[in-house]
């Protein structure tokens, strides 16, 4: 939900607060982080952890201020300052643009910060503008973001745009929560497989959660071999050792274990919430008492219309001592190019099997252990595929087993076509600035 918005409407703000006062006398035991000992854009990259530890303490007393980013809004970034504990107080916002000279920075990422980062930033008296120029109306206090702390987790893809470049989608998370709805849309295995790809890689939590399964009873939506295939699946991921949380989050109490394990498992932690648009991300999110209660279009069909419900990343708090990152669902989902070790490793089922060579890519070379198991039916066909395809570069719909459906695949390009003009649209007036 646009913090924009949020802030304007200040009756809106009133009860919000009141939320949170309640939520905070409640215990909470989110982890925090007191100790930085580095920062990207550090004034004297040479220095060592205990000198930069010294610096960060110094920009502390010339009144920089340490926050969280909870929302970025195209140039306008929404921080949460931190407590002396390192958790964000989201009652405590700021609303803050970016330092200039990071426009420049050759990191070859999309944005300088993205929702989860942890920032210093100095308060200014500077007007903020939106995207037509004109001052952004808000009574929060202002500030410019001026250095970033290093991210201890990402979750990230290929940028549609620029392929080279890199977009990191969150930062900081302590559990990714991969949602899928099993129909409606169909649930695409090989964009579940890229998101835990890129979990094993950074070595952060998953959940799977398939949501919609009230669907799987409407015998018009989910002939027998669908289901079928879909139970297949769900043992393949719980055999491996993923946890799957299957739910209906429309009717939350007649699947109350599923709520409950959920909450339990977020307790404590930033989660993120990764998945494809019009699967209940957000819908998930209601159920674990959220600050803001997160909008969900009451027309299921909202997946084929072409737009997205939740329309920007956002940092919230939960009622349980947790924080979760809604995010609006991606269209395509393309990840770096990963070698096979690498690649292989970020399938755990794959590690106990040994190949012949070491630089095995367990496609054409002899000897290959992996591909014994697959036929020993040790490791499953369709895991076997998805390495496949992620090694081979594909995105995750040209995947096999992935849905095929002609319309939603047309629906997918032009809404994808749609972003990129808006991107490039988006990048001129980035060079505009630059050049101004
Ligand atoms: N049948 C059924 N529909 C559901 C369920 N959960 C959510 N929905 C519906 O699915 C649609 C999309 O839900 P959202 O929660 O907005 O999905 P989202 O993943 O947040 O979507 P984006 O914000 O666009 O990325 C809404 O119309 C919900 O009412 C469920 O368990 N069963
Ligand atoms: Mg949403
Ligand atoms: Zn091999």
């Amino acid at each position: 939900m646009a913090r924009i918005k949020n802030f304007v409407a200040h009756d809106d703000k009133r009860d919000n607060l009141k939320k949170i006062e309640k939520i905070k006398k409640e215990k909470r035991s989110v982890r925090g982080r007191v100790v930085d000992d580095w920062i990207i854009d550090a004034p004297n990259a040479h220095q060592s952890k205990s000198e930069i530890q010294a610096t960060i303490e110094d920009l502390y007393t010339k009144g920089m201020r340490r926050g969280r980013v909870i929302e970025v809004q195209k140039r306008n970034v929404f921080i949460a300052e931190e407590n002396e504990k390192g958790m964000p107080e989201t009652e405590n916002l700021w609303l803050c643009s970016v330092a200039k000279r990071h426009f420049q920075r050759a990191h070859r990422e999309r944005n300088f910060v993205v929702v989860g980062d942890r920032v210093l930033f100095e308060p200014s008296a500077e007007l903020q503008f939106d995207d037509e120029g004109q001052p952004v109306d808000t009574d929060l206090p202002r500030g410019v973001v001026q250095h970033s702390f290093a991210r201890t987790s990402k979750i990230s893809r290929k940028d549609p745009m620029r392929p080279d470049w890199e977009h990191v989608m969150l930062a900081n998370i302590d559990l990714v929560a991969i949602v899928a709805s099993v129909l409606h849309p169909e649930v695409r295995w090989g964009l579940i497989d890229r998101f835990l790809v890129q979990a094993e890689m950074e070595k952060i939590p998953v959940v799977i959660i398939l949501n919609k399964v009230d669907l799987l009873s409407n015998e018009k939506l989910a002939s027998k071999e669908f289901v079928e295939i879909y139970k297949r699946r769900v043992e393949i991921y719980r055999n491996i050792g993923y946890d799957v949380v299957e739910l209906c989050a429309l009717k939350p109490k007649k699947n109350p274990e599923s709520v409950k394990h959920l909450r339990k498992l977020f307790k404590g932690k930033l989660v993120g919430f990764a998945g494809h648009s019009g699967v209940g991300k957000s819908s998930i999110l209601n159920l674990m008492k959220p600050e803001f209660e997160q909008i969900v279009d009451e027309n299921p069909d909202i997946f084929y219309k072409g737009r997205h419900t939740t329309t920007y990343n956002s940092l919230l708090q939960l009622d349980i001592g947790a924080y979760a990152i809604d995010t609006p669902g991606i269209r395509s989902f393309h990840i770096s190019n990963y070698d096979p070790i690498s690649l292989s490793y970020c399938f755990p089922e794959f590690r106990p099997f040994k190949c012949k060579y070491r630089e095995c890519a367990h496609d054409h070379e002899p000897q290959c252990g992996i591909k014994q198991a697959v036929s020993e039916e040790k490791i499953s066909p369709e895991r076997y595929r998805s390495y496949l395809g992620i090694l081979k570069g594909l995105s995750f719909r040209e995947g096999e087993g992935d849905s095929t459906d002609a319309t939603m695949i047309a629906d997918l390009k032009a809404r994808e076509q749609k972003r990129d003009e808006e991107l490039a649209k988006e990048e001129s007036l980035l060079n505009q600035d630059l050049k101004s």
